[in-house]
């Protein structure tokens, strides 16, 4: 079932109520206007599926704390990460840090997942996938956009989450942006206070869910999973990509 949503964009006093609220196995799609658009599938894993998936994330993939470089000083990337690539894929390097590459074949759980997700979007075909664990409400991804040459203009972003509920927020591109490649440098306390916050759209990521970015989403929007400052458990993120 498909259904069209329209979002309301959010002011910053809203941040603490999710918008979507609903609790179904639709499959929503949000226009963003200008060619960008975000499909959202609740329960696009049962409850047991995703119990066991995040139980096998969280005892067999290798995660890791790197340090990455924000503004040229060293900086502990505030989740552990892990990435697995299709063989002779283009090197991924972000923020100074270069991911070793692992082999779909080490988590072959990771292959039915992805098989779930190529199902559910048809025509996509992703060859990369960036894990990350948060665990807590002091982890956490700040303002960027999958906007890298190797993903080419247009790309599907297609992301699987497990384990406690974050917000997921989607806010207008800047004019410019002084900031590094996920916006660690940036404190809770200046995100989203300024009078001209830009159009701004919230999704309360469900464990099993699925949310896919579209179209111009990486060019013209901005994505973060905020802090929180309440205690909260670990999650965990699989955000598929394809390298070009
Ligand atoms: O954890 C998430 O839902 C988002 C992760 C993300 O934005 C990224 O890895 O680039």
């Amino acid at each position: 079932m498909s259904t069209k949503v329209t979002l309301k964009p959010l002011e910053a006093e809203d941040e603490e109520e999710p918008v979507m609220a609903e609790e179904d196995n639709s499959r929503k799609e949000v226009d963003l206007g200008n060619g960008s658009g975000v499909i959202y599938i609740p329960r696009f894993l049962s409850c047991h599926q995703s119990r066991d998936y995040l139980k096998y994330l969280n005892d067999h993939i290798p995660w890791t704390r790197p340090t990455i470089r924000v503004f040229g000083r060293p900086f502990l990337q505030p989740r552990e990460t892990c990435y697995v690539a299709s063989k002779g894929l283009r090197e991924y390097v972000y923020s100074g840090y270069q991911p070793r590459a692992y082999s779909w074949e080490e988590f072959p759980p990771l292959m039915d997942i992805l098989d779930a997700v190529h199902k559910a979007i048809p025509g996509t075909s992703f060859n990369s996938l960036l894990m990350n664990r948060y665990n807590g409400g002091n982890d956490y991804v700040g303002w960027h956009a999958d906007d890298e040459e190797i993903y080419g203009p247009t790309p599907d972003i297609a992301s699987v989450s497990f384990g406690c509920e974050r917000d997921f927020f989607l806010k207008k591109k800047p004019s410019k942006i002084f900031r590094g490649k996920y916006g660690e440098d940036e404190s809770p306390s200046k995100r989203s206070k300024k009078p001209d916050d830009p159009e701004k759209h919230r999704f309360a990521l469900k464990n099993g869910s699925l949310l896919v970015m579209r179209g111009n989403t990486q060019r013209d929007w901005l994505h973060s999973v905020p802090k929180r400052a309440k205690a909260v458990g670990m999650r965990i993120n699989l955000t598929f990509r394809h390298v070009l």
